[in-house]
């Protein structure tokens, strides 16, 4: 089920190098033609040529799902873990590795059904990571089952009468969390906006979390389609500390000056359903970030077994 996905190119060490973006790609992706995960690689890569990271001083960490196949076409160190488990895994990671640049990829049943409770933990946590929610409102690996965001009414092979419950907003989930520092939501058909998105995401010392809405063409090609059909039902939320990118005014008629440091408005708008939002709702560069209060000291063999001694002479009888 889990499989450790190593993929570095043999590029030298040569300080005058210059990395664009399909340097930063292995091989094709294996997803279905149309799918929105191919739109959030070319995102990536993008934003991974722009800081011109080297490949072995960055790793991408995902769960499973399609969306989680990513790790396999990056050239980065890459871990493709345990359904649901990224995130403990990428905050022991940055933990112990602190100066790697740790990205996370999960699918919506990945990060909101099974990997919930690590979610919410690692947003107060608040290590510092660029975490990417590829939501297509279903599980796609394993063929159309209903996910916590799958909307009323949508019809799964778990839910052939449509799916009973509201969807769960995961931006009014991960905002309602202590310590939350970054809240951002983008889409995969606004590729402009995606990428000005994941620069900032990156740029934000933190939990980095952005939900992606990714298009499925075989199992959700319905979900997002009024909003791809009609510019006009996306409102921008604009602001000099959010994110912009040139063309989109021409696109997008509607924008919100919104301010990222206002948290009541971010969850304000976060639970509004009368237009689809776009752009950072929320961001603080202050909160505590957990591998930076808690950094991990390289611990010798020596000090390991002297520390072991140790506690088994505290419980000797
Ligand atoms: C512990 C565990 N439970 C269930 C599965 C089966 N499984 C694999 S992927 C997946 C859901 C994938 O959906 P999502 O996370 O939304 O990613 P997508 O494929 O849509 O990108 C499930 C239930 C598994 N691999 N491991
Ligand atoms: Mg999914």
């Amino acid at each position: 089920m889990s499989s450790i996905a190593i993929s570095l190119l043999d590029i030298e060490d040569d300080a005058s190098e210059c990395l664009v973006a399909e340097d930063y790609q292995t091989r094709e992706g294996k997803w279905c033609a149309g799918c929105g995960d191919f739109g959030a690689l070319n995102a990536v890569k993008r934003l991974l040529a722009k800081e011109q990271l080297k490949p072995e001083k960055m790793a991408f960490v995902s769960g499973i799902g399609c969306s989680s196949r990513f790790p396999h076409y990056v050239n980065a160190y890459g871990f493709h873990g345990i359904h649901g488990r990224a995130l403990p895994i990428a905050t022991g990671l940055k933990l112990a590795r602190p100066e790697l640049d740790v990205f996370v990829v999960m699918g919506d049943g990945d990060c909101t059904s099974i990997g919930a409770g690590h979610w919410i933990h690692a947003t107060r946590y608040n290590p510092n990571l660029t975490v990417l929610l590829l939501d297509n409102n279903i599980y796609g690996l394993t063929k159309n089952q209903t996910s916590p965001t799958t909307p009323q009414g949508y019809k799964s092979n778990t839910s052939p009468r449509g799916s009973v419950l509201p969807a769960l907003n995961p931006l009014q989930a991960t905002l309602g969390v202590s310590n939350a520092s970054f809240v951002a939501q983008t889409a995969d058909w606004v590729p402009a906006h995606m990428y000005a998105t994941l620069q900032a995401a990156y740029q934000h010392t933190g939990f980095s979390f952005i939900r992606i809405l990714q298009r499925c063409p075989k199992f959700t090609p319905d979900v997002f389609q009024d909003q791809i059909k009609n510019p006009d039902l996306t409102e921008l939320l604009v602001h000099e500390d959010g994110v912009d990118a040139p063309g989109l005014e021409r696109l997008f008629k509607a924008r919100r000056v919104h301010d990222p440091k206002d948290i009541d408005e971010a969850r304000s708008l976060a639970q509004r359903t009368d237009m689809l939002r776009l752009g950072i709702f929320f961001r603080d560069d202050s909160f505590p970030v957990y591998d930076e209060i808690r950094s991990v000291r390289p611990v010798s063999p020596e000090e390991k077994v002297q520390g072991l001694e140790r506690e088994f002479d505290r419980y000797a009888v």
